[in-house]
């Protein structure tokens, strides 16, 4: 495991696991649409994710769920900039956006952002060469299909390996661009093409995906497989959101992605006074 993670100027230490806070500023999110679609309250919920020991903030104007609609860099950008002008100056917080395309990345960076959290990997026209010019870290996501489709069939021989090959040239290809390693994030992309046993044996295997030793992002919040395990909708996946992230973080996670900042932060003190398996005795 790396121990911190470049981000244009600030280093994030990731010496033990840290919690990702989601901020959606989309309408249509599964969990939270359109709650935080007021600049106020955005930003009101932006610094409570940090209050409540968030490491990093997630601002999301792309919608990724399971069957959601394209939408512009325009849009994008209307959603997310101005929140990301006001916030920069109110918060040493890593500021990472969620986005895949070119002219987003080079907008949000010009703004303050640290860290582009894409799940498409930087695989866009354009979108590797704008993140190497920005200094941001990166988060590379494995992604099998596209989000209209790729809940209908998920298919793998061996979904580790394939998982860890497509992040392995996504490494090779930030490399050529010019991103350094302290720069990047893997990440398996729970949910995003896999089956409810996909995701278990990801969640399992989470070690072997730690291409080069670079730090990995897990997001397993309120998502369908929290759902397909606890029997309950959207709105009540906390406890088995923090159960799953708590795994995750014992499995070599280094940053996880929540909605339910609070409680995550709390399960993850929790970790760190007792150890990470692979570490010894001591504090992880
Ligand atoms: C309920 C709540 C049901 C949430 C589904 C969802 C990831 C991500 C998303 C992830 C990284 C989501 C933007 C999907 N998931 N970025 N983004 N990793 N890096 N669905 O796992 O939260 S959005």
């Amino acid at each position: 495991m790396s121990a911190r993670l470049r981000c244009g100027e600030r280093m994030l230490a990731l010496d033990s696991p840290v919690a990702m806070g989601v901020l959606n500023l989309t309408p249509d999110s599964f969990s939270d649409g359109g709650r935080y679609l007021d600049p106020d309250r955005a930003l009101e919920r932006a610094l409570e994710i940090v209050a409540e020991g968030g490491a990093i903030i997630d601002l999301g104007g792309e919608s990724t769920r399971p069957g959601a609609a394209a939408v512009s860099a325009a849009e994008e950008l209307r959603r997310v900039l101005p929140l990301l002008e006001r916030l920069r100056p109110r918060t040493n917080a890593v500021l990472s956006v969620d986005t895949s395309k070119p002219e987003v990345i080079r907008a949000a960076s010009a703004a303050g952002a640290d860290l582009i959290n894409d799940v498409y990997a930087l695989r866009a026209p354009g979108a590797l060469e704008a993140a190497a010019e920005s200094g941001c870290a990166v988060c590379l996501m494995h992604m099998q299909g596209e989000p209209r489709t790729m809940q209908r069939a998920p298919h793998y021989e061996d979904v580790v390996s394939e998982v860890r090959a497509f992040l392995s040239e996504r490494v090779t290809a930030c490399r050529a661009a010019g991103i350094a390693d302290e720069r990047i994030v893997l990440d398996p992309g729970f949910g995003f093409g896999k089956t409810l046993e996909h995701n278990l044996t990801l969640l399992r295997q989470l070690r072997k995906l730690c291409v080069a030793g670079l730090p990995l992002l897990a997001g397993l919040s309120r998502k369908s497989m929290i759902g397909a395990l606890t029997g309950k909708p959207a709105g009540e996946r906390l406890h088995g959101s923090v159960a799953a992230a708590l795994i995750a973080a014992q499995n070599g996670a280094d940053i996880l992605r929540v909605h339910d900042v609070a409680a995550t932060v709390d399960a993850l003190r929790v970790l760190h006074a007792v150890g990470r398996p692979d570490r010894g005795g001591g504090p992880a």
